[in-house]
């Protein structure tokens, strides 16, 4: 059998070779400007191109609302052929050679075999998750009415097994965090005693945590709504802050920025875990009325941006402790997920680098003098300013495309996927 098409080096490297230089042009334009401002534009290549952010396995496929999943062309079929579309991302954005898998959607009968699969494209394995929202085939009990916090303990009991196995399955897969998010909660007023199933969820969560194998870390994710629309568990910042503290120095808050209510002020949800020493993580995406799973920086990009102030502040500060993985989880309904995934880690990417340019000398004297408009104006200086030389030289130095998306769309690589990869029913993500 012919090998999968694949993006190549040279295809890459000729697609640059026209845009170089007009890229020169803006670069060299943009290091002028900075300079007034004593900004070395080299030391934010340098730190573009450190940045990385990790894709969701499933994010490659298409995603659906409750209503309908309209399947794109040339879809992944299986874990093996998700990897060969997230090396296509890797290929052109450079910032996410890491992949999360999601178990049971990417179970395989030997890890160490995927490891090995993943290697050879460049990747490897951010955090496991576990899926106890759905039930799984073959499985014993259902998670209809909850999974770690359920009333009955042979449900929980099976649902803690499974995180268990991913953790087995994460070390194998060279993974050292799992991340939980779980959709219990409850439909009705009354449906579920409020405080026993925190309680309960708590207890579960204390055998897990107490399985994580050493240097591993356990992410909290919390949602404000949905699959349970009256009542969440693990609803807001602050019951996952409790569960994280009452668990220990490994359990860590997860922030994913569509699991909120609409109008949450999410940076200052980020500043206070910081504050708090709990912030373990993100899952970027984006939201305009509840949890859409918008692609990141499509809808609010200032907030994008007023979220990498507070993390580039405490990276600055040296804050003890902080280490935030990086992660997209998003929902691609409507686009093509390979440009949806390249164009979200370029504007996390952004966001990043642009907190970078804040003056913050500058910013904590207007704080200082309760000058409210010049604290803002000097954040909109930093927001204003169009780094994508930046983004696109720290690109081009490490192998990748000055115009992802453009590079992508010539090679005709979804043409060939569709040819390669009749449709067969899509084991998988549902809403995701
Ligand atoms: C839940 O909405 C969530 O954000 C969790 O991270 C899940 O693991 C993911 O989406 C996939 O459905
Ligand atoms: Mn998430």
């Amino acid at each position: 059998m012919a090998a999968p098409f694949g993006i190549d080096d040279e295809r890459i490297a000729s697609a640059n070779q026209k845009l170089q230089p007009t890229l020169r042009e803006d670069f060299d334009h943009l290091a002028h400007v900075l300079r007034r401002t004593h900004i070395d534009i080299e030391g934010l290549v340098a730190r573009a191109a450190a940045f990385t952010v990790a894709i969701p396995s499933w994010g490659v496929g298409t995603g659906g609302t409750r209503f309908a999943r309209f399947p794109g062309p040339g879809e992944p079929r299986d874990i093996h052929e998700k990897l060969d579309d997230c090396a296509v991302v890797f290929r052109l954005v450079r910032a996410t050679p890491a992949v999360s898998v999601h178990i049971p959607w990417d179970r395989v009968e030997s890890p160490a075999a995927l490891r090995a699969f993943a290697l050879e494209r460049g990747l490897h394995f951010d955090a496991m998750n576990s899926n106890t929202f759905q039930d799984h085939p073959d499985q014993a009990l259902s998670y209809k009415f909850g999974s770690l916090s359920h009333p009955d303990g042979a449900v929980r009991r099976q649902a803690i097994a499974h995180n268990l196995e991913c953790i087995d399955i994460g070390q194998a897969l060279g993974s050292t965090a799992l991340s939980v998010w779980i959709g219990d909660g409850g439909n009705f007023p009354g449906q579920m005693h409020l405080r026993g199933s925190l309680e309960r969820y708590l207890e579960s969560m204390r055998e897990i945590y107490s399985a994580l194998p050493a240097g591993w870390r356990l992410f909290l994710e919390h949602k404000a709504f949905e699959p349970a629309f009256y009542s969440t568990v693990i609803n807001d910042w602050g019951t996952s802050y409790y569960c994280a503290r009452e668990l220990g120095p490994r359990a860590w808050c997860l922030v994913d920025l569509g699991h909120h209510g609409p109008n949450v002020n999410i940076e200052m949800v980020v500043a206070r875990l910081l504050q708090l020493g709990k912030l373990g993580g993100f899952h970027f995406n984006d939201s305009k009325y509840g949890d859409d799973d918008l692609d990141a920086g499509s809808i609010k990009p200032f907030q994008l941006f007023l979220i990498f102030n507070e993390l580039v502040d405490a990276e600055l500060e040296g804050l003890e402790g902080f280490n935030p993985a990086y992660m997209l989880d998003q929902s691609h309904n409507v686009t093509d997920p390979i440009e949806s995934l390249m164009l979200s880690a370029m504007e996390v990417v952004r966001a990043y680098v642009q907190a970078h340019l804040v003056d913050r000398a500058a910013l904590a004297a207007a704080q200082e003098r309760c000058d409210a408009l010049g604290a803002l104006t000097l954040l909109k200086a930093a927001y204003h300013t169009d780094v994508t030389p930046i983004l696109a030289t720290a690109r081009l130095a490490a192998g990748g495309a000055i115009d992802p998306i453009a590079t992508y769309r010539a090679s005709g690589y979804r043409q060939r996927k569709a040819e390669e990869r009749p449709t067969r029913d899509r084991v998988g993500a549902g809403i995701v």
